[in-house]
């Protein structure tokens, strides 16, 4: 679909639309890839060399805590070039039309909290938080120099890991509790740049379907979700998102 073509959506949306109290949001690293930010799985992925798995947890940081740190500094500076894209924007504008609209992201890259939105969840943490792993003293939003080891705990000289979770460790408890709440209350639940494999956050959107939301996929490839959708679009979300903004437009009018 070009600019100019108008979103075909169905009837069932649009009546969904009209109706919808509860928006929810889950997204994946797809919604940022149109902010040059580079997706997990994808061609583009991070480190052809190094699967997500053998970075993302603590084990591979006790074991190569340079290597892992400067996976996160390698990350950190694309994150704090990029900027919020239309997906994300058109998100914080859905806020305007209905009662509840809440973002419950598996990114790690702030771009959600960047854009304006009010409500999100992170369920993997935030790149942009860190803490030592020694005495837990927090190092958020702290500009690391460019150094090629891991940074030491100026309390007590333990080593400072990213603020997200790793492989194997559990998520937020009160977050993810809260996400699940959301899902049980969604009218409409948009899935959007995520591949669906990683538990238990994906969790969220099978739970959202089974308590009667609207379940909506945005993204170029099929999913383990995409069966499971009311309704596909297998475009970028940097394209649909403010298409369908404009026809939300529209039909509020009527
Ligand atoms: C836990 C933070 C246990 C770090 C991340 C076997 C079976 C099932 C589960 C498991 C298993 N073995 C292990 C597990 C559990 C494991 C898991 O799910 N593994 C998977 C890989 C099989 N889960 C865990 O370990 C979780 N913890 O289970 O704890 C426990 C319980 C009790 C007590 C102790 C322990 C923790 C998982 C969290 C891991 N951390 N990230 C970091 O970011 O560095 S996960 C990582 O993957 C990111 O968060 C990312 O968001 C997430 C999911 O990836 P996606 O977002 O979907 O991104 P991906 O690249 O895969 O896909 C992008 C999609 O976008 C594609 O579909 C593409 O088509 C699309 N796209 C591209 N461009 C666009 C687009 N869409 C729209 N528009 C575009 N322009
Ligand atoms: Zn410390």
């Amino acid at each position: 679909m070009n600019e100019k073509e108008k979103l075909q959506i169905s009837d069932a949306f649009r009546k969904r639309l009209r109706n919808a109290d509860n928006v929810l949001f889950f997204t994946g690293a797809g919604i940022s890839s149109e902010s040059g930010v580079p997706t997990f799985r994808g061609e583009s992925g991070l480190w052809k060399k190094f699967r997500p798995e053998e970075l993302a947890n603590f084990d591979a940081f006790l074991r190569n805590p340079d290597l892992v740190w400067n996976w996160y500094q390698f990350r950190r500076k694309i994150i704090r070039n990029a900027k919020p894209n239309s997906a994300h924007k058109a998100i914080v504008e859905f806020e305007k039309f209905f009662a509840d609209v809440t973002v419950v992201t598996q990114n790690v890259d702030n771009l959600h909290n960047r854009a304006g939105s009010k409500n999100v969840l992170e369920l993997h943490g935030n790149i942009e938080r860190n803490y030592c792993i020694e005495c837990g003293k927090r190092y958020d939003y702290v500009e690391f120099p460019e150094i090629e080891t891991v940074p030491k705990c100026e309390k007590c000289g333990g080593k400072i890991r990213p603020d997200v979770v790793w492989f194997g460790e559990t998520l937020p408890m009160e977050i993810f509790r809260e996400a699940e709440r959301k899902a049980a209350q969604a009218d409409i639940c948009f899935v959007i740049g995520t591949s669906a494999v990683v538990y238990p956050a994906a969790g969220i959107a099978y739970r959202a379907k089974e308590f009667g939301a609207f379940l909506v996929e945005i993204n170029p490839q099929v999913t383990d979700l995409s069966s499971l959708a009311d309704e596909t679009f297998h475009e970028k979300a940097g394209t649909v998102l403010p298409a369908l903004l404009e026809r939300l437009k529209e039909e509020m009018k009527k």
